[in-house]
């Protein structure tokens, strides 16, 4: 009998080592053994590759590793993500979301990306490297009333600013959110945003409060 911890611990390693088998086999113990499969993801592969940020900070992992890491994260992601249980959406809610252009970074935009769809968002995923336009095309396109964009580097973060403006010009009844680790609430408040989260935990909480502060202005 392995232990959750243990579990988390493979999950975590696996990441941290590259190491694919040793990530899916440890995700296919986690779900045989009934531990939740989004505590596997969050607390197990996303914990790892938090890890891998400071090895990658401290100069002991390059490019070449992150990518490994990378491939190892989203090999344990296939066989987990089946199986996170969709919670009944009654909101009706559609988001647009997407990492601004320049940016190839898209593990956190996928999970935050996860949580929308399992707690019953309709959800259009633009990927990664989305040009600014696209954030606007598809959000008239779809007519969603959350658009929620990623950065991680500071470079790119100012693109987001440009799309707020865009969108708000084109359509004020859109609530924007911004997330990615150089991106805070001062940033977003500044960036005109609406709604800015840390977390792809608290994404959709925040997504929520967004829509009814939205629903609440066009009743007046
Ligand atoms: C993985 C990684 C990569 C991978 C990306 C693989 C992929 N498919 O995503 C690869 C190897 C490709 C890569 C490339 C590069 N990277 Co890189 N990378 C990272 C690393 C190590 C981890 C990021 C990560 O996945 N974290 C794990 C996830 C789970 O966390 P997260 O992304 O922060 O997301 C969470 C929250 O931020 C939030 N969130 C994220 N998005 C959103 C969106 C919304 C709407 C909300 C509400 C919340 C939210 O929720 C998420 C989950 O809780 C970071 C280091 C770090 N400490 O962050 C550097 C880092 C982001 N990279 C960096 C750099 C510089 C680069 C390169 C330029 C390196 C190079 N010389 O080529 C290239 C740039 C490529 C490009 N044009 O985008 C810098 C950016 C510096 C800066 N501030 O501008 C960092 C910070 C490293 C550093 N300290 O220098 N990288």
């Amino acid at each position: 009998m392995t232990t959750k911890e243990e579990i988390m611990e493979e999950l975590k390693e696996g990441v941290i080592n590259y190491e694919e088998d040793r990530v899916k086999d440890a995700a296919q113990k986690g779900l045989d053994s009934g531990y939740p499969a989004l505590e596997l993801i969050m607390d197990g592969l996303a914990a790892g590759m938090e890890v891998v940020g400071d090895l990658y900070d401290r100069n002991e992992y390059f490019v070449p590793e992150v990518l490994m890491c990378a491939d190892a994260l989203y090999a344990g992601l296939a066989i987990l993500r089946p199986h996170v249980p969709k919670q009944s959406g009654q909101l009706n809610a559609q988001v647009v979301i997407g990492s601004i252009q320049g940016d190839v970074h898209d593990i956190g935009k996928n999970l935050v990306k996860m949580m929308f769809d399992v707690a019953g968002w309709e959800v259009h995923d633009l990927g990664r490297d989305v040009p600014l336009e696209k954030f606007v095309e598809e959000q008239l396109r779809t007519d969603s009333e959350v658009v929620a964009m990623s950065a991680m580097m500071t470079t790119t973060m100012l693109g987001m600013k440009k799309v707020i403006k865009m969108i708000k010009e084109k359509n004020p009844n859109v609530a924007i959110m911004l997330g990615g680790a150089p991106v805070t609430q001062d940033v977003a408040k500044l960036f005109g945003a609406d709604g800015y989260a840390e977390s792809a935990g608290n994404a959709v909480s925040e997504g929520i409060k967004m829509i009814s502060r939205l629903r609440e202005m066009q009743k007046k």
